[in-house]
């Protein structure tokens, strides 16, 4: 057994018939991946699954077959749900104004997950796995369906292949371990189409022209901190509007921030009208402190990639300081230790 939770799981599922699967307000190639294999898994043990997320699935996720079966909407009558790929209830606010908050806290809740370095907080799970070793949630899940002898069809071990290929970035990754490349072993020799799925992948990342000429004005207005290791952009609401169901600003430009000398950190805000601002944070290799920045700010993640939403109105000059010093303070501790 992978897990000590999987046999609770297990009666929890067996005594359920409708199953709602829950992603984060934060949809990505993981979350969404592994619901659909969830999806075919409860298919074959003959319950009812339903696909649920608080917001939109992006435009670049939709290379993934079934993206259209997720809705905003629950069904009003359910057994159990499962929420995938987060333990923090802050990615959970769609949910949590909902009248759906209710009727999902009223019935068993499963949480299946793999950031290490937050505790879960969502005040009505009834039993978490939260999985350091595993790189991708879509991981958890085939490790769970293996200790359960669970059926996984071609089309959900196709899913735990793009889940697992999503968040290790084609396993090079930091968190892709031996574990990882086994598993993606068994899933190609069980004949999934890697290839195919790489291609899909890389489609994803591509961009349409305007998003190709406003990633030239972010790197522009890119600044560099703390000789040069922090490399800070923010991207303000009017552009927001304007590229995010293109391509999300953040991801569009961190790569190539990480690729600059010296830089060990990339930070991305996105400041919203309301007020919220967002913070998305990747490292590399030697900075390894996105987990502890972002859990300042009342987020979490990994240590190499991390997020948090700030609602309490401060001005972003103000947390883009806070921010930058803090993040300078970590990495003096990191290089200390080394
Ligand atoms: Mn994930």
């Amino acid at each position: 057994m992978s897990y000590k939770e999987s046999d609770q799981i297990k009666n929890l599922v067996e005594d359920a018939s409708k199953v709602v699967i829950i992603q984060a307000d934060n949809p990505d190639g993981d979350s969404l991946a592994s619901s659909l294999a969830l999806e075919q898994i409860l298919h074959e043990l003959g319950k009812e699954p339903h696909l649920y997320c608080g917001v939109d699935i992006p435009d670049y996720l939709k290379h993934l077959r079934g993206w259209d079966r997720v809705s905003k909407d629950m069904p009003s009558q359910f057994d159990a749900s499962i929420i995938v790929d987060t333990s923090a209830i802050i990615l959970l606010e769609k949910l949590d104004q909902s009248q759906y908050r209710s009727w999902v806290a009223s019935k068993p809740v499963i949480v299946l997950d793999h950031h290490s370095d937050v505790a879960c907080d969502i005040p009505y799970a009834t039993i978490v796995i939260n999985d350091h070793d595993a790189v991708a949630t879509g991981e958890v899940v085939y490790k769970l369906a293996n200790d359960l002898s669970w059926t996984l069809n071609l089309q959900a071990k196709t899913h735990v292949a793009s889940s697992i290929l999503s968040d290790s970035l084609g396993l090079t990754s930091d968190g892709t371990t031996a574990q990882t490349y086994r598993i993606m072993a068994d899933l190609i020799e069980s004949g999934v189409d890697r290839p195919a799925l790489e291609e899909a992948r890389r489609a994803m990342t591509k961009m349409v022209e305007p998003v190709f000429r406003y990633k030239a004005r972010l790197i522009e207005r890119t600044e560099l901190f703390a000789e040069g290791k922090i490399a800070f952009a923010s991207v303000p609401h009017e552009e927001l509007i304007e590229y995010s169901p293109m391509y999300n600003p953040a991801p569009l430009i961190q790569t190539d921030m990480l690729q600059v000398q010296d830089v060990l950190v990339a930070i991305v805000f996105k400041v919203y009208k309301d007020g919220k601002i967002t913070g998305s944070i990747r490292c590399n290799s030697g900075g390894n402190i996105a987990a502890e920045l972002a859990t300042h700010f009342g987020g979490g993640g990994h240590p190499y990639a991390a997020g948090f939403k700030v609602t309490d109105g401060r001005a972003a000059d103000q947390l883009k300081s806070e921010c930058i010093n803090l993040a300078t303070e970590l990495l003096g501790k990191v290089n200390n230790i080394q």
